[in-house]
């Protein structure tokens, strides 16, 4: 049966090279996707061979590329080594891409994702000149039923002056009903507060609105998801849970939190998979999530009926987890509900809610700064996310991470972190495989006394106490003590020796 069931949507269905072609060098384009799901498949691929080709006959042809977060290698990728994107927002995990911008061949605006969608109704970044979005399928009314993620898609959809569609055949019909598209968002001074009060509210339309007029293209295609597999949760990844989960067990004893907890977030990464895979062997019931992505570790839960509901704006599965749920679909639907990012990220509702934010880290330093993005304070690994969103906005924000990264070469705890994303009043709890600190109302110096002991690793513990030892005799000032010609010399080690170790 045809997935388009409106009639002046099946007469602009063409190839994805010509509804490439209506695309012109110099566009901003808005693309759908998050983390590997719900991004055009097709119509990239094809922008890409005629940006090849046209550089091949020596005229230029770039664009400014938007996206909901992360995407996939046909999209990104493609792109990027077709040096197609000058300018790229706002979370990218494309190897290709990832080296474009760190040799500076490509501009990266790197946003928190809630902002977005306001940001691009502020209009300072200029018009969208086209939008190219995934979905499921057109209904009779002419709206459109999404897909495996809903990002950003009805800002672009709204805000574009011409619009693809990519319908997606794998995507699974019963994915129809899932979405919560809530059409309540204005800038001020017209802004109300949103009505959400549970994760489970439903609070919009099952489909995004769109008008017909701008619609150019229509392309079918078959090609599934592709999200990166997921490594077995190792030793480490296991012990962070651990740790993590026995805090959490505190706090409900303390009656610091109920018992069903209160709902989770859960960044990208093995780590935070791992925190899941944790849950199912925990005590508690009746859990909820308010959260980004739905990882295979929530899938889990959520079948375990531990998870009672989650509410993400995508789906980020291995390959073999997206197929199960794509084979599944129809018993999840009372269980997920996907949003637009702007609603799924909103700093209002989180604080609301009062989310456990779970997050990964790249470094803190021995006061809790946390850089989430940077790798020796100049080099791009991802992008902040929704890390920001959550992270400030938590009822507990928990940052975890192994404690040295590369072979023990490098230690994710130092001495003052090199690129600062989650400022110190924003991280309350950091979890390594050595142990947990909990930061809460601890001024700087006692923060330094609980990190180094329970978070670094033994390689490396005693010479951060050795640096903070003489930062409270030589500092300029004892708040938050540091000796600035030192302070971030293991990181000047790591680039001159490869390792951060003296
Ligand atoms: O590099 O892939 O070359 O081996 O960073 O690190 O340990 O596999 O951990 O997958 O959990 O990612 C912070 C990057 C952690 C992620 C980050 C290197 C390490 C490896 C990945 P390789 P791991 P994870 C909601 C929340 C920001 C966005 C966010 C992230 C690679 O969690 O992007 O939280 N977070 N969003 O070797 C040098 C260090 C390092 C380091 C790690 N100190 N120095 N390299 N690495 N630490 C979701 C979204 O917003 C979409």
């Amino acid at each position: 049966m045809t997935r388009i069931r409106n009639a002046a949507f099946r007469s602009k269905i063409m190839s994805a090279a010509e509804a490439a072609a209506l695309i012109p060098p110099g566009s901003t384009v808005g693309m759908s996707g998050f983390t590997g799901s719900g991004y055009p498949k097709t119509v990239p691929p094809a922008l890409a061979a005629r940006i090849e080709a046209e550089h091949a006959k020596g005229n230029p042809f770039r664009l400014r590329v938007w996206t909901g977060a992360s995407t996939g290698p046909e999209l990104d990728g493609a792109l990027a080594k077709a040096d197609g994107i000058e300018f790229r927002l706002p979370y990218n995990s494309d190897p290709i891409a990832r080296d474009k911008i760190n040799k500076g061949q490509m501009e990266y605006l790197d946003m928190h994702l809630s902002q977005v969608a306001p940001v691009a109704w502020q209009g300072f970044l200029g018009p969208l000149d086209a939008a190219v979005v995934e979905v499921s399928g057109v209904r009779e009314d002419g709206t459109l039923i999404p897909s495996s993620s809903v990002g950003n898609n009805k800002t672009w959809l709204d805000r574009a002056e011409r619009i693809i569609l990519e319908i997606n055949r794998w995507q699974n019909p019963a994915l129809e009903g899932m979405h919560d598209i809530y059409y309540g968002t204005a800038l001020p001074p017209d802004r109300v507060p949103i009505p959400l009060v549970r994760p489970t509210d439903r609070i919009g339309e099952t489909g995004f609105r769109v008008d017909p007029a701008k619609v150019v293209a229509v392309v079918e295609t078959d090609a599934p998801d592709r999200n990166a597999p997921f490594a077995a949760p190792d030793d480490g990844a296991e012990r962070i849970a651990g740790h993590l989960i026995e805090f959490l067990q505190h706090e409900v004893k303390r009656g610091r939190l109920p018992a069903s907890l209160l709902p989770l977030q859960s960044g990208v990464g093995n780590v935070a998979n791992a925190v899941m895979a944790g849950l199912l062997d925990s005590p508690f019931e009746n859990m909820t999530a308010y959260t980004e992505v739905l990882q295979d570790g929530m899938l889990a839960l959520l079948d375990s009926g531990k998870l009672t509901v989650a509410s993400a704006t995508a789906f980020s599965l291995s390959p073999e987890a997206a197929a199960d749920l794509n084979a599944r679909m129809d018993a999840f639907r009372d269980k997920i509900i996907l949003r637009p990012q702007e609603i799924s990220n909103h700093p209002e509702l989180i604080r609301r809610l009062g989310c456990i934010a779970m997050n990964g880290l790249i470094e803190a330093d021995i006061y809790g700064a946390v850089n989430s993005t940077h790798i020796m304070g100049s080099r791009i690994q991802n992008g902040i996310g929704g890390s920001g969103d959550f992270a400030r906005n938590a009822f507990i924000s928990v940052f975890m991470t192994p404690s040295t990264a590369k072979g023990g070469k490098i230690s994710a705890i130092v001495p003052m972190a090199s690129h600062v994303d989650h400022i110190t009043q924003d991280v309350q709890v950091i979890v390594t495989e050595q142990g947990l600190a909990d930061l809460r109302g601890l001024s700087p110096k006692q923060r330094a006394e609980v990190i180094i002991p329970n978070c670094a690793h033994p390689d490396y513990r005693d010479a951060l106490l050795d640096y903070h030892k003489r930062a409270l005799m030589g500092s300029y000032g004892l708040q938050t003590p540091h000796l600035l010609t030192e302070a971030l010399s293991w990181h000047q080690r790591f680039i001159e020796t490869g390792s951060m170790q003296p």
